[in-house]
């Protein structure tokens, strides 16, 4: 814990009033979710403080999926939790997952009060969680902090509410809105601060997503490779590849995790060389263009349990998830370089003439 969080957390105890003790010992629980932000996928980032008369007695988080909830390993660090008030960033779970059901445990340990920050949209638990508690004669307060804890989560909770992943876009480009040269060419157009920026957005994403252009064009590994010491769940990097273009002999799959190519037309030779070679080959629908349907790859990417997939494309993939919506964050970074007339756009848009047009 910081020392700043501690001094105030102790000044506070006596005096505060119960909103503001809340609001504190969740902004703990929030931070501690954090510590999950590399691993915990396909399971949400959860945090989880116990406290009695105002002092901190546990302190647990989500770290991997299959492992301990928040609860139980806050639990788990002291031998008396009895008349406790425990702080959690999502609704206690109620059902047997690959762990039992931590609304359970929190009744048996005695806990006096839960206060939650959120509903867990898991449809699985959705409230009966909650439901359970005070039908225990646990008392229960949610939705301290809400938006908080939902920015803990986006992929997970948009996965829960409409079965497909939060997706992120992010783009390099010059101060003149060139992502490469008209060659392709576009090593580097960032610093390394926001190189490094970039290893911490993919170790924090299920998924990284690029077309096959890119591919054969810069060879990239699309892992996460972080300066920190920091346990990473490696995304899975996934292509875009509509007629089976991807060599063999591509970096990527050399690497440990999982390479998935996307594409939309049969050819089992190609498919059993890349699946020797280490990807696993899945066939999509076409759109009506000839290419991979992009809404449906979403669906099977929230199939596939992805909750936030990361796309690092060129500017003709960029402009189609442009052109259909299908991007909730764009992240832009901009160099202080001039590309010049002849370089690549951001988005390839070919149908947009007249200022009706724009976007
Ligand atoms: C909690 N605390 O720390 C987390 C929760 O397969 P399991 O047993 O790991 O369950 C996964 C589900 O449990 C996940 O989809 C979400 O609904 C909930 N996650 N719940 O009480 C936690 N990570
Ligand atoms: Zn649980």
């Amino acid at each position: 814990m910081s020392v700043n969080l501690l001094t105030s957390l102790q000044e506070c105890k006596k005096n505060s009033m119960p909103d503001q003790q809340d609001n504190i010992f969740m902004a703990r629980a929030i931070q501690l979710a954090k510590r999950g932000c590399y691993t915990t996928d396909p399971n949400p980032r959860v945090g989880c403080v116990l406290v009695r008369s105002g002092v901190i007695i546990a302190e647990g988080w989500h770290a991997w999926a299959g492992q301990g909830h928040a609860e139980i390993e806050a639990l788990a660090k002291t031998n008396d939790a009895f008349a406790s008030t425990a702080y959690i960033t999502l609704e206690p779970c109620s059902h047997h997952g690959q762990t039992p059901p931590c609304c359970d445990a929190l009744i048996k340990a005695g806990v006096e009060r839960v206060v939650t920050a959120m509903q867990d949209p898991n449809p699985q638990v959705a409230g009966t969680g909650l439901a359970r508690l005070r039908a225990a004669g646990v008392k229960v307060e949610c939705g301290v902090q809400e938006e908080d804890a939902r920015a803990l989560n986006p992929g997970f909770i948009k996965r829960m509410e409409t079965g497909l992943p939060y997706v992120t876009s992010k783009i390099a480009m010059s101060l003149d809105g060139r992502t490469a040269m008209a060659s392709g060419e576009s090593k580097w157009i960032t610093s390394t601060a926001a190189r490094d920026d970039v290893h911490r957005m993919r170790a924090a994403s299920s998924a990284i997503l690029t077309g096959i252009n890119t591919v054969l064009t810069d060879d990239p590994r699309l892992n996460a490779r972080l300066n920190e010491d920091a346990d990473v769940l490696q995304p899975v990097r996934i292509v875009l590849d509509s007629t089976l273009k991807m060599p063999v002999t591509a970096k990527m799959v050399e690497l440990p995790g999982s390479c998935f190519v996307l594409t939309c037309v049969s050819n089992s030779a190609k498919q059993q060389q890349l699946e020797r070679a280490g990807f696993q080959v899945f066939q999509l629908p076409a759109g009506v263009d000839g290419r991979i349907n992009l809404h449906e790859v979403l669906c099977f990417l929230g199939n596939q349990n992805i909750n936030e997939v990361l796309i690092e494309a060129g500017a003709v993939l960029n402009g189609a998830l442009l052109e259909n919506n299908l991007v909730d964050q764009w992240v832009l970074y901009m160099a202080p370089t001039i590309f010049g007339d002849e370089g690549q756009g951001l988005f390839r848009l070919p149908r947009l003439r007249t200022m009706a047009d724009k976007k």
